[in-house]
């Protein structure tokens, strides 16, 4: 079921805290984060003389019953140090289930559509923004986006893929075409890649690409000449800057990790079927926004665009 979460933080780290929740709602078993708004500074509702928000939300995909979700979250803000005080009071974290497709929930533990959903513009603005279709009207709180939130990078992903939307087989990319390195290199040169390990591993010598940035994810490389080596996620968040044009070049597991953060998809289709280990992940929300040849009948360039904004 499509379920979509409203994250709140007044206290602490208030931007950090909301990235790192989102980080542990995609690590819950079952649970697949599939869109994240931008954050949001707001004052403080109901309870007003208490700091204001950082407030943001979140679309997932979930497996799990709503009432365990709901364990699940407030593991979660446990976790992230929320100490539940004063209803309506501030908090390092505060997980709300605000939407869940099609289900409607009236029980002791759990409203859902949440009870002020449309009362409260910290929650609609940013909504709105991943659910596009959704029908509300405003009440001139003070909801103003930020900047420095992980939308802010608009990542784009660049991979090439067969049909199935194979990526690699045993390691190695499935396809070594002339005219999509080319257009890999064209699209990348002077910018930002980002990508994982064993992505390092397939170029030339294991060595960074030249004439660009190289952001490398590695639990183990401490350091690496023409690169720069980031442990997880919120390390990425905090070395990315905004003004740069940032790439997701692979492999599987980090183009999966990020698409919920990424606006821009150029994907060569390959008119053929392989064997394939590793798959590009499963797309949604985006739109066809245009197609290139890039001279050979059997490939051709996809570029997709999140729609809804
Ligand atoms: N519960 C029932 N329905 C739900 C649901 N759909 N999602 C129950 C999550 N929980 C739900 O929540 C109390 C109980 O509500 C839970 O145990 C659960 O079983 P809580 O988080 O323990 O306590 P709380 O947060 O103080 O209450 P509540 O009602 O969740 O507060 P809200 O509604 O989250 O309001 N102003 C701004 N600008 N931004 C904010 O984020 N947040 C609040 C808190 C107030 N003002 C704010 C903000
Ligand atoms: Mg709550």
């Amino acid at each position: 079921m499509i379920c979509y979460l409203g994250l709140g933080a007044n206290l602490g780290e208030r931007e950090k805290n909301l990235r790192l929740a989102i980080e542990r709602i995609k690590k819950i078993h079952g649970v697949e984060v599939l869109r994240v708004s931008s954050f949001y500074e707001t004052a403080a509702w109901g309870v007003t003389n208490q700091p204001n928000f950082i407030n943001a939300a979140v679309k997932i995909s979930s497996e799990i019953e709503p009432l365990k979700l709901l364990d699940e979250l407030q593991k979660i803000e446990i976790a992230l140090g929320r100490v539940r005080k004063e209803h309506w009071g501030a908090r390092t974290i505060d997980i709300d289930i605000l939407l869940i497709d099609g289900v409607k929930i009236n029980s002791e533990r759990l409203t859902v559509p949440h009870k002020f959903l449309y009362e409260r513009d910290f929650v609609l603005v940013p909504l709105s923004e991943i659910l596009p279709t959704l029908k509300f009207e405003l009440h001139g709180d003070e909801v103003k986006k930020i900047t420095g939130s992980p939308k802010d990078f608009k990542l784009k992903m660049v991979a090439c893929v067969d049909k199935n939307f194979g990526l690699g087989y045993k390691n190695n990319l499935l396809f070594k075409i002339p005219a999509d390195m080319k257009n890999f290199r064209a699209l990348t040169l002077n910018n930002t890649v980002i990508y994982g390990r064993k992505t390092l591993a397939t170029f030339p010598n294991s060595k960074p690409l030249a004439s660009r940035r190289n952001i490398i994810f590695s639990k183990n490389l401490a350091v690496l000449d023409g690169a720069e080596i980031v442990q997880d996620i919120e390390n990425l968040w905090q070395i990315l800057k905004i003004e740069e044009k940032n790439f997701v070049i692979g492999g599987a597991e980090i183009f999966a990790e990020l698409l919920p953060y990424t606006e821009e998809i150029f994907l060569t289709v390959v008119d053929a079927e392989k064997p394939a280990d590793k798959f590009f992940p499963k797309v949604e929300d985006f739109k066809l926004t245009d197609t290139k040849n890039l001279g050979g009948t059997e490939y051709g360039l996809c570029q997709l665009r999140r729609f809804g904004r």
